[in-house]
């Protein structure tokens, strides 16, 4: 009995090292995989055509008629969304064809990119 459990001790660690080696190679390919990413970035920062309809300064809130927000299962619609600063807004006004990036930030849909093109 003493001997199984000495043998199955070793087979564990044995198990362990060849666990934490695996572990060890996914991580490093990874980082590769990072790396590649971070040059192309897939849809991690995506822009989607919009119409400015409206910006209300004293709210912080912007109307946009905008194309599907695929990022937070938005389809294309006229809506308000919150800007994230207000220089954004001060940049921008009704007419405005713009590109934005609307994120969940802690519940709330906002604005957190605006660029005229
Ligand atoms: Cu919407």
């Amino acid at each position: 009995m003493k001997k199984f459990v000495t043998v199955t001790a070793v087979f564990c660690a044995a198990l362990t090292l060849a666990s934490v080696a695996v572990a060890a190679d996914e991580m490093a390919g990874m980082k590769m995989d990072n790396g590649a990413m971070s040059t192309a970035k897939p849809g991690k920062s995506q822009l989607t055509d919009a119409v400015v309809k409206k910006v209300d300064p004293s709210t912080g809130m912007v109307t946009l008629q905008h194309g599907a927000l695929t990022n937070i299962g938005m389809s294309a619609m006229t809506m308000a969304y919150k800007a994230e600063d207000a220089a954004m807004i001060a940049h921008v006004k009704e007419g405005d064809k713009v590109k934005v990036r609307v994120e969940d930030v802690n519940g709330t849909l906002t604005i957190v990119k605006l660029e005229k093109p």
